[in-house]
């Protein structure tokens, strides 16, 4: 549109000055501040090394203990530019927990899901107890806790466990949607230990749906998702991903909480995959092996333990050390497919490698 044509430079002026006393702004003047022509990513690709942040965790084990007070025993990883929302992406949190021998952590449920992936277990009576059900966490589990049911954690055993925490609270807490309530003689009645995956299963009577919950209770194994990664075979090997599997929710088949998407994914030894951007954050955690992740030309060397973020739009590449290499991840991927706002970009040049510019923190 043609501007100030009738008008003059000083009435223009005017007219703007005008406008701003009206809380009214032209959009000729700030369409590019916000239209932006590609995502405006307002934070850094960042690394936690396991060996560093684990000793920190373990500091707190002999000062806080998870009771009302504490509530929890865990530690958030804050990407520095994300400091006011204390999480590794703008949509995603994640924390280091730890649950000593023979403690529990109490019930209380809140608005934001989560999801906990058994990073350090020795197996046995250690769980989360979601909407009464006792849910095991043997290394590498993934256990559901979606919004709104109760939870708690008790580890019966003699060994300490330590498990990856990974909430949605920063999406919730843009949608201003936050809420919280302890368990205080509230809880769900107890449902049988095996409740949510025997009955869920893959089959059902038509009838037979137990779940007045939107989403069930489900505690997804190790040995069934390493199994299944293996299955695979080389036709499911993807040059962006190497073989990768979702955990879906086996009542609708859809991502594993409405908000994120966890996956695991194998690297074969020496696998390098393509790069890759896309309109969706994701959080990593190192499930075993040895590996690099080169995020917009810098390199983060990942090794088992570690976490790492690949903020939206962002190019980003895969490659696992000699050996095999697994990584587990969430993204919120749903949301964006959701909002039919899911793009995504394969890097082209140079057989889809990037230029690598530097090492994090080298
Ligand atoms: O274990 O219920 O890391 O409510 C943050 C908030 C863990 C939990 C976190 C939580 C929990
Ligand atoms: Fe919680």
């Amino acid at each position: 549109m043609a501007c100030a044509t009738n008008a003059s430079a000083d009435s223009l002026e005017r007219l703007h000055e005008d406008l701003e006393a009206a809380n009214m702004a032209p959009t000729w003047k700030y369409i590019s501040s916000f239209i932006s022509k590609s995502p405006r990513v307002g934070y850094r690709p960042w690394l936690w090394k396991w060996d560093e942040v684990i000793p920190l965790l373990m500091r707190s084990g002999e000062l806080i203990t998870p009771d009302r007070g504490a509530e929890r025993r865990s530690m958030e990883h804050v990407n520095p530019d994300l400091g006011f929302s204390y999480s590794a992406s703008h949509t995603i949190a994640t924390a280091f927990q730890l649950v000593r021998a023979g403690e529990r952590a109490p019930a209380h449920r809140h608005a934001a899901g989560a999801i906990r992936f058994a990073a350090r277990s020795h197996g046995g009576a250690v769980y989360t107890k979601v909407q009464g059900e006792r849910l095991m966490m043997e290394e590498n589990d993934l256990l559901l806790t979606p919004s709104g049911m109760w939870h708690e954690h008790a580890n019966e055993t003699a060994h300490d466990i330590v498990w990856l925490d990974v909430l949605d609270f920063p999406l919730v807490n843009l949608l201003q949607a936050s809420m919280f309530q302890p368990g205080e003689g509230q809880v769900a009645p107890d449902r049988p230990d095996g409740f949510s995956n025997e009955r869920l299963g893959l089959f059902r009577p038509p009838k037979d749906f137990p779940y007045p919950e939107a989403h069930p209770v489900l505690r997804y194994p190790w040995t069934q998702m390493r199994e299944a990664l293996h299955s695979m075979g080389r036709e499911a090997e993807d040059r962006h991903e190497g073989v990768l599997l979702e955990y879906v929710n086996p009542l609708t088949s859809g991502p594993t909480l409405p908000t994120l998407s966890c996956r695991a994914q194998l690297l074969r030894g020496g696998m390098r995959t393509a790069a890759r951007r896309s309109t969706s954050s994701t959080v990593y955690f190192v499930i075993g092996g040895e590996g690099a992740t080169v995020i917009d030309g810098v390199t983060f060397p990942w090794a088992r333990g570690d976490v790492f973020v690949v903020p939206p739009w962002s190019w980003h590449e895969h490659a696992a050390g000699s050996g095999e290499a697994y990584l587990f991840s969430a993204t919120d991927k749903p949301v964006m497919q959701a909002l039919g706002l899911f793009r995504s970009e394969s890097f082209e040049e140079n057989g889809g490698h990037q230029a690598v510019l530097s090492s994090f923190r080298a």
